[in-house]
C-alpha cells in the first residue's frame, strides 16, 4: 500500500532538496505537486485541500532551524500534518471496568468481519486476556461454521447458536457463557449485508442493546477507497462507532481510504488487517504509518535529532548566560523585541515551566507602547553600559532619559525590571525551555 504516493513524494522532495534556499514560489509548486500526488492516491479531496492548506501556512510561518535545510523543514511539516491527519496519537481498545469487556464488529458484507474477530481475538490472547467469539452472525451457516473454524485453530472458545436462533437469544446466552468461562473480553461478529438497510441498523441496534459493547468497532474494506469513507460517515451516523478497523491495507497500492477516513468521519482507526494470515493484524500508528508514506525514515530520525540538539544548545548557551550573569541589557532589548512579536507576555510566561504562578504578578512594561520606551531607552545606552548596567549612575541616567526623552525614573524603573527579569530566568531555565520560547532568546 502506498507505493505510488511514496514515490510520487519522494520525487517531489528530491526535487526540493537539490535546490539551495526555496522560495514561495518553489514551496506552491512542490505544494501543488503534493495535492496531485494525493488526489491520484484516492484521498478525499476535502481532506487534501485542508492538507495542503495546513501545511502552507506552516512552511510560511516557520522558525528556521539553522541545522535543517528547508526541504528539510518542509518535510518534517509535512510528516506532522499527516500524522495529525491520521488521527494523531495511537487510539487504543477501550475496555469496561467490568469484565467482560464486549467489542461488536460491524460492517458491509466480505469486509472481514469474521477474519478480524479471530484476529481481534488472538491478538488480546497474545495480551494476556481471554477471548469469547460469538457468532451473532445467524443468518448463514456458512458463517457460523467459520468462525467455529477459526476459533477452534486458535484455541479460542465460540458461542453459537443453531441458525434461526434470534440474536436477542444469542446476545444474552453468549454473555452468560463468557461469565462461565471469566472470559475477559467478548468478540461479536454480525451479519454483514451487501448494503446499509434498515433490518441490518435495526439488527445492530438489538445487539448493541443487549450487550452494550465498550467499542463499536467497523470494519471496512480499504481497497474501496472512498466507498470506504461514506460507509464509515454511514455506520457512524446510525450507530455510533468508537472505532474503525481498516482490513485488506495489503492490497491497495493507493491508500487514499486509509489517509481520508479519520479525518472525514470523525472515528479513530483502531487496527489494520494487513494480510490474509491470522496474524496479519496489528494496532494502528498514525506515526508509523506517515513515515512509511512518506518513505524517509533516516531522514525523519535525523531531523528529530536536529531539532533536539537545536534546542539544547540554545537552551544551554542561555542558561550558561544567565549563570555567569552575562545576560546583559543586549539580550534584554532582543528579548523584548521579540516578546513584541510573540504577542502578551502573560501568555508566553505562562508556557514556562515553573512561571505561570507569578503570570497576573508581572511587572508593568510589557505592553506595546511601553516597548516602545524601553526600547528608545535601551539604545540610548552606549554599548559598554547595556554591558555592565551597575556603571550607570545618576549623571549617566540623566543623560540616557533625554536622549529617550523619558524621565530618570522611567530609567531607574527599566533597571529595576531588567533585574527581575533576570531573577525570572533563573528560575525558568532549570528545565529544557518549550521550543515555541525559544525565539524569545535569539
Ligand atoms: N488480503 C487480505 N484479505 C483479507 C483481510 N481481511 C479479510 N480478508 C479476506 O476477505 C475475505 C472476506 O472475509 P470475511 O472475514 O469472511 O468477511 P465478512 O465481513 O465476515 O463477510 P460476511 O460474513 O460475508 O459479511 C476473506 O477471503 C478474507 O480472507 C486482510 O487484511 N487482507
Ligand atoms: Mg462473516
Amino acid at each position: 500500500m502506498f507505493e505510488i504516493l511514496s514515490g510520487k513524494l519522494g520525487t517531489v522532495f528530491r526535487r526540493l532538496g537539490s535546490k539551495g534556499r526555496l522560495g514561495e514560489k518553489d514551496i506552491d509548486e512542490a505544494l501543488r505537486q503534493v495535492r496531485l500526488a494525493l488526489l491520484e492516491a484516492d484521498v478525499n479531496f476535502r481532506v487534501v485541500k485542508d492538507f495542503t492548506t495546513r501545511v502552507r501556512e506552516r512552511t510560511l510561518g516557520v522558525e528556521v532551524l539553522q541545522s535543517l535545510t528547508p526541504a528539510q523543514q518542509i518535510i518534517k511539516i509535512v510528516n506532522e500534518e499527516l500524522i495529525a491527519t491520521l488521527g494523531g496519537g495511537q487510539s487504543r481498545l477501550e475496555s469496561s471496568p467490568q469484565p467482560p469487556s464486549v467489542a461488536m464488529l460491524v460492517g458491509l458484507q466480505g469486509s472481514g468481519k469474521t477474519t478480524t474477530a479471530a484476529k481481534l481475538a488472538l491478538h488480546l490472547k497474545h495480551s494476556g486476556q481471554s477471548p469469547l467469539l460469538v457468532a451473532a452472525d445467524n443468518r448463514r451457516p456458512a458463517a457460523v461454521e467459520q468462525l467455529l473454524i477459526l476459533g477452534k485453530q486458535l484455541d479460542i472458545p465460540v458461542y453459537s447458536e443453531a441458525p434461526g436462533a434470534t440474536s436477542q437469544d444469542i446476545c444474552a446466552h453468549a454473555l452468560a457463557k463468557a461469565k462461565a468461562l471469566a472470559a475477559t473480553w467478548v468478540i461479536v461478529d454480525t451479519a454483514g449485508r451487501l448494503h446499509i438497510d434498515e433490518a441490518m441498523m435495526t439488527e445492530l441496534a438489538q445487539v448493541k442493546r443487549e450487550l452494550k459493547p465498550v467499542e463499536i468497532l467497523l470494519v471496512v474494506d480499504a481497497m474501496t477507497g472512498q466507498d470506504a469513507v461514506r460507509i464509515a460517515e454511514d455506520f457512524h451516523s446510525r450507530v455510533s462507532l468508537t472505532g474503525l478497523i481498516l482490513t485488506k491495507m495489503d492490497g491497495d497500492a493507493r491508500g487514499g481510504a486509509a489517509l481520508s477516513i479519520r479525518w472525514v468521519s470523525g472515528v479513530p482507526i483502531k487496527f489494520i488487517g494487513i494480510g490474509e494470515k491470522i496474524d496479519a493484524f496489528e494496532p494502528f500508528y498514525p506515526d508509523r504509518l506517515a513515515s512509511r508514506i512518506l518513505g524517509m525514515g533516516d531522514v525523519l530520525t535525523f531531523i528529530e535529532k536536529a531539532e533536539a540538539t537545536f534546542d539544547e544548545q540554545r537552551a544551554e548557551e542561555l542558561k550558561k548566560k544567565v549563570q555567569t550573569a552575562s545576560f546583559g541589557l543586549d539580550d534584554f532589548l532582543s528579548q523584548l523585541r521579540a516578546i513584541k512579536k510573540m504577542g502578551p507576555v502573560a501568555q508566553l510566561v505562562e508556557m514556562l515551566p515553573g512561571l505561570s504562578q507569578l503570570a497576573g504578578r508581572l511587572p508593568e512594561g510589557t505592553e506595546e507602547k511601553q516597548l516602545k520606551k524601553v526600547e528608545a531607552i535601551l539604545l540610548s545606552m552606549t554599548p559598554e553600559e547595556r554591558h555592565n548596567p551597575v556603571i550607570i549612575g545618576g549623571s549617566r541616567r540623566r543623560r540616557i532619559a533625554r536622549g529617550s526623552g523619558v524621565t530618570p525614573q522611567d530609567v531607574n524603573q527599566l533597571l529595576n525590571q531588567f533585574h527581575q527579569m533576570q531573577k525570572l530566568m533563573k528560575m525558568g531555565v532549570r528545565g529544557k525551555l518549550p521550543r515555541n520560547l525559544m525565539g524569545m532568546f535569539r
